[in-house]
């Protein structure tokens, strides 16, 4: 039988998935609890459109500060929020990243998610049903060629990949040796307007539009050649959702089962700002990754047919809905400009 009042605990709530499963899963009915670390500045921005203050009325987001680094946070949190539905999305997810800061990669991605599967352990013991999603990732795939699905077999490249590979078979143990509702999501890169701004999609589609409006004059990226199968984040967090509404626990990839090379994103992008982006890109190896993954392509037919999941955003649609985002975003920043404030561009330094 559903839960009455379905309850849900999302970590990385404050990151690109985390704000749109969470929009998801209040329009859903869902009273939903999020897990924020904490910093000396506000990172909560991608949750503005839905936060209300917990003390109004029919408030049902509530967020409690912890980390992925922290078990008896993550304990205390659990047995607070009572879920029925926990998304594991916390992690350092920054692949050129990991490579400068494995161990702390490590930590988080790998035994910051054994930390809270104890923590999840724990709670299920007092008999309350739950479920468990588990954000695994593509780059688990690595080197394997595409396309690749649910059987085809690791081959990680990076910290961040061997660390979620730990997460995942560690989601798999505890689903086995503890029967409990544990399903590991196996994603391909998904994209929108929200993304990091270092990741190389948003990257191109803010740097390019700031150049346009003669706010920047160049993008600096590193490998144009690697290929990636690119979709929307509001499309893929419903399969999340979709995971943990089955009969049974498993395994799913989900993908568009398209794939472009970075350069092709450069093209589409540019033509769209009607710039040649030869004139403006130049290549830095700081950008470059010590191993690379060439090629992913995902085949999501488990999650088509068992999930009824498809995506509905095309790769076209995608990069054109990040670029006119971005354009507005310029344009507000050069009408900052010529008002007389600075207008700091933070994208040739970092990612
Ligand atoms: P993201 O935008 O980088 O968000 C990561 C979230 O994790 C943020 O809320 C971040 O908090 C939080 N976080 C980082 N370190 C933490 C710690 N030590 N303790 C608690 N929270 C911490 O990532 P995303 O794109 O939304 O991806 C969501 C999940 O799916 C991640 O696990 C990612 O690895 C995985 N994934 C992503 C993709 C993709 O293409 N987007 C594909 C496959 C898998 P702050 O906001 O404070 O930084
Ligand atoms: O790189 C190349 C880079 O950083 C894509 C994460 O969400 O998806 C993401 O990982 C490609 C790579 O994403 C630059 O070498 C070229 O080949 O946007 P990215 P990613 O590494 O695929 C997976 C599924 C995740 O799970 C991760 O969490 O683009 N590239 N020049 C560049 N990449 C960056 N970031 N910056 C550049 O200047």
């Amino acid at each position: 039988m559903p839960d009455p009042q379905p309850t849900a605990l999302i970590t990385g709530i404050t990151g690109q998935d985390g704000s749109f499963l969470a929009e998801l899963l209040l329009s859903k009915g869902y009273i939903v609890h999020g897990v924020v670390r904490r910093a000396s500045t506000f990172n909560t921005e991608r949750l503005d459109a839905i936060y209300a203050d917990p003390h109004e009325l029919g408030a049902r987001l509530y967020l409690h500060y912890g980390d992925m680094a922290d078990g008896a946070s993550l304990r205390k949190i659990v047995a607070d929020a009572q879920p029925s539905e926990i998304y594991n999305l916390a992690a350092q997810s920054h692949v050129r990243v990991s490579f400068d800061q494995a161990q702390y990669t490590a930590d988080v991605v790998a035994t910051g998610t054994l930390r809270l599967l104890e923590a999840v352990r724990e709670y299920a013991q007092s008999g309350r049903p739950v479920r468990f999603y588990q954000a695994g990732s593509s780059e688990m795939f690595g080197a394997s060629p595409p396309p690749q699905n649910e059987a085809t077999p690791f081959y990680p490249r990076s910290p961040y990949a061997v660390g979620k590979l730990a997460a995942h078979w560690f989601a798999t143990n505890y689903r086995e040796a503890y029967r409990l509702f544990i399903v590991n999501g196996i994603l391909f890169n998904h994209e929108s307007e929200r993304r990091g701004e270092t990741f190389v999609t948003r990257k191109i589609t803010r740097a390019l539009t700031r150049i346009k409006l003669g706010l920047q004059e160049k993008l600096y990226l590193g490998n144009l050649d690697s290929s990636r199968d690119w979709g929307y984040a509001g499309d893929f967090v419903e399969a999340m959702w979709m995971m943990l509404q089955q009969p049974q626990p498993d395994d799913y990839v989900v993908a568009t089962g398209e794939s472009h090379s970075v350069r092709e994103f450069l093209t589409i992008a540019a033509d769209r700002c009607g710039l040649d982006w030869k004139k403006h890109v130049e290549t830095d190896p700081r950008y470059l990754r010590p191993t690379e993954v060439d090629a992913l392509c995902g085949d999501s037919s488990k999650a088509r047919t068992t999930l009824g999941w498809t995506p509905k955003v095309s790769f076209a649609e995608l990069v054109a809905m990040m670029v006119d985002h971005d354009l507005e975003l310029a344009q507000q920043e050069r009408t900052l400009a010529e008002a007389g404030h600075k207008v700091v561009s933070r994208g040739l330094s970092h990612g």
